[in-house]
């Protein structure tokens, strides 16, 4: 019988060996080489090595986290369904590449995609435990926002890798076949990406989307004025990108503008404005709408975890209120558009309305991942005191943001 104590400096022996090693980013090119020519062998002995070492950095700083969140009750269920995850992998380090192993390997992928599908609402679930049982201070809830940043886009990048693999090698034969041919899609699809993702049909999904909910909900919708350098567009603006992932940004900044939108014009509501430009270095998607802005004191906010972390909406609610958005929608989205070295900023004019970019690389080849690693410099950031403020504090007179409470609960 093995001894619980052997397994436990076991894993952690293997923790900290795989700790040692940096992630190694890949750009989307790489990706799209690799799932064009790469054996499935090929790929295992990466993801081997890889998945181990993109887990291991980020379990280290799980356990760097202030000792108040690591001890409530969801933080302790994600932590061991990370410990379980890296332990499963591990098994694989000495196997033979043979054809058992590979498809074993795949269902091992899978049942840990699975495991991890709810990391964000559970995760979100315990920073709200924190929040309840503990005052927190704003040193602590920089950590917070440090951490969960750096979290989040592990996990994004954890699950591109395991999607890439499983799309392209997993399941029955014939699987590649389909995910390399894409299904409706031109035959185009490289696992997830698509080498010819037409950036404007993703903004009119999303749009119709969006609008479904806001109809629903407010019996009306703005109407969708989409453009190419201003001009109504006319061709397709294709690149090579990871279409859920500027879907899920786009439906994400449809939600907030109809809402700003529908909340400011009761009837004749001005349309949302997309403006697509494709530059030398980034293709740019500017959603521009009319819906009232937000001060600027609350558009940083908005990407706060700990400020738009709030209750989830009862089951009954959540029909009544659709467009209220989960409230990680946007920093979750910005991970989104910098995993691959883009950005999603917000520009807000209190009293008129709200712009919002996201940048995206327009050449593949810069499209890197964006990767955490856990080093001295990380660790340092969860032990230090905040710097006093080498600026003057805001006049007393100036709202102080906590007794804004339009924007904390979202639901
Ligand atoms: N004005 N402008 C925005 C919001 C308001 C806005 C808003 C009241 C705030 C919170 C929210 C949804 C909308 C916008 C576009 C954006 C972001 C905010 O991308 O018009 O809930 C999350």
């Amino acid at each position: 019988m093995r001894l619980a104590g052997a397994i436990f400096s076991n894993v952690t022996k293997m923790l900290d060996f795989y700790s040692q090693f940096n992630p190694s980013p890949l750009s989307i090119k790489q990706f799209i080489d690799f799932g064009l020519n790469a054996c499935e062998r090929k790929s295992f002995l990466f993801l081997r090595k890889e998945l181990p070492v993109r887990l291991a950095n980020i379990m280290k700083e799980i356990a760097l986290l202030p000792e108040n969140l690591l001890r409530m009750p969801s933080v302790g269920l994600v932590n061991q369904w990370y410990e379980r995850s890296f332990e499963e992998i591990i098994e694989f380090e000495k196997k033979e590449p043979e054809p058992p192993v590979l498809s074993q390997f795949c269902e091992r992928l899978v049942l840990i995609r699975n495991r991890h599908a709810d990391v964000v609402q559970t995760m979100a679930q315990g920073v709200l435990e924190l929040k309840e049982s503990h005052e927190v201070e704003p040193g602590i809830e920089n950590s917070i926002q440090y951490f969960l940043d750096r979290f989040y886009m592990s996990r994004i990048s954890i699950r591109m890798l395991i999607n890439q693999h499983t799309l392209l090698f997993g399941e029955q034969l014939g699987a590649r076949q389909a995910s390399v041919n894409g299904m409706g899609n031109g035959g185009r699809h490289v696992g997830s990406i698509d080498p010819a993702c037409d950036v404007a049909a993703v903004v009119r999904d999303a749009y119709e989307n969006a609008r479904f909910l806001c109809d629903r909900y407010y019996l009306a919708s703005p109407e969708l004025e989409l453009l190419e350098d201003g001009m109504p567009i006319d061709r397709p603006m294709p690149i090579v990108y990871v279409p859920s992932h500027l879907y899920h940004m786009l439906f994400e900044l449809f939600k907030n503008a109809m809402r700003a939108v529908m909340e400011t014009h009761e009837n004749c509501p001005p349309p949302i404005q997309v403006n697509l430009v494709r530059g030398r270095e980034d293709v740019s998607v500017k959603m521009s709408d009319k819906g009232g802005g937000i001060p600027r004191s609350v558009s940083d906010l908005l990407f706060k975890y700990m400020y738009s972390t709030a209750p989830q909406p009862s089951k009954s609610d959540s029909h009544t209120v659709p467009l209220a958005g989960y409230g990680y929608g946007l920093p979750i989205s910005r991970l989104y558009a910098r995993y691959f070295h883009g950005d999603l900023v917000l520009m807000s004019c209190e009293g008129f309305g709200t712009d919002a970019v996201i940048y995206l690389k327009a050449l593949s080849n810069e499209a890197n991942e964006l990767l955490p690693i856990f080093n001295r410099t990380s660790s340092k950031f969860y032990r230090t005191t905040p710097a006093p403020a080498d600026w003057s504090a805001p006049v007393p007179t100036q709202t102080c943001r906590r007794d804004k409470p339009s924007l904390s609960h979202k639901a």
